[in-house]
């Protein structure tokens, strides 16, 4: 069984209720089981500015599937809810990001893992800190990279 740590976020339509979405069809997964999961905050969104606040979380899970198995299976969910791809970054009802795949790194066309931007983002950190805080991302604790962020860096 895998030990990996995903990313919840929802920028459009009833946030809470997306994030539950995600949580209640993970779980009805077979070859999924929640572990542990993060409390929920709003955050401001970071690159394009011009769009709702988000709400962000992390799940921990154990898996049986691989890697890209368990992200097409994200995607899926995703889907479920609504979401349509069209603007890079832009708005959406949900998006479950593979941020660690018990310790597993790869460089695909279609994934990275760890994700390339976990290490420097408040709103994936600060969550994930709750749940394992002492997880090693680049050489230093999960707990270590959000002290280490810029202080000006709301998210
Ligand atoms: N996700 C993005 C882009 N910007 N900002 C916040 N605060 N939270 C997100 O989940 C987020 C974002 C692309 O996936
Ligand atoms: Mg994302
Ligand atoms: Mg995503």
């Amino acid at each position: 069984m895998a030990d990996v740590f995903v990313g919840l976020g929802s920028n459009l339509g009833d946030r809470s209720a997306n994030l539950r979405f995600a949580l209640r069809s993970l779980q009805d997964i077979s070859g999924i089981r929640i572990r542990s999961q993060s409390s929920y905050r709003l955050t401001r969104p970071v690159g394009d500015p011009c769009q709702p606040d988000f709400l962000n979380g992390v799940v921990r899970i154990e898996t049986s599937f691989d890697p890209h198995v368990l992200l097409n299976l994200l995607h899926r969910v995703e889907n479920m809810r609504g979401r349509r791809r069209g603007v890079l970054n832009g708005p959406r009802t949900l998006d479950l990001d593979l941020l660690w795949h018990d310790g597993l790194r790869i460089q695909s066309e279609t994934l990275s893992v760890p994700h390339p931007r976990l290490h420097k983002r408040r709103f994936v950190l600060e969550p994930l800190s709750e749940l394992a805080p002492g997880l090693m991302l680049q050489g230093k604790s999960a707990q270590e990279c959000l002290e280490a962020l810029p202080p000006e860096s709301a998210n």
